[in-house]
């Protein structure tokens, strides 16, 4: 775990690469989505580096069900608590940076 080598994420996390923080706390950072799908895009990330959702299942079950909880509390402030929450997991699925990373999509209206 801790900070790997060559992580974007982990880059954002340490303050090295910037970043439009939306929340932080001891374990777990909050920021912009750099490419937005929704009004409001964030990405929660555990501080503690994980390859993906299900390493992190398996390794912190308290830090998933936070991350759950920050994704709430973001919906709550931006959209009446209306969100969507995607773990893209595995490269064909989309994942593009192995530092997992909830999606939360909010703000409006989602559609589809
Ligand atoms: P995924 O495809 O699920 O691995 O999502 C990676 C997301 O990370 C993608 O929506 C774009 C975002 N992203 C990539 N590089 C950066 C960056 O440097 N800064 C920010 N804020 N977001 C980034």
């Amino acid at each position: 775990m801790g900070e790997h080598k060559d992580c974007l994420f982990c880059s954002i996390i340490a303050g090295d690469i910037p970043s439009e923080k939306v929340y932080e706390d001891d374990t777990t950072y909050a920021f912009k989505d750099i490419n937005p799908q929704a009004a409001v895009h964030v990405l929660v990330v555990p501080r503690e580096h994980h390859a993906n959702v299900a390493e992190l299942a398996a390794a912190d079950p308290a830090q998933l069900a936070h991350i759950v909880e920050v994704a709430q509390s973001i919906a709550n402030d931006a959209f009446h608590g209306d969100y969507r929450l995607i773990f893209n997991t595995g490269a064909d699925a989309g994942q593009t940076v192995f530092h997992v990373h909830a999606h939360v999509l909010t703000g409006q209206t989602l559609d589809e």
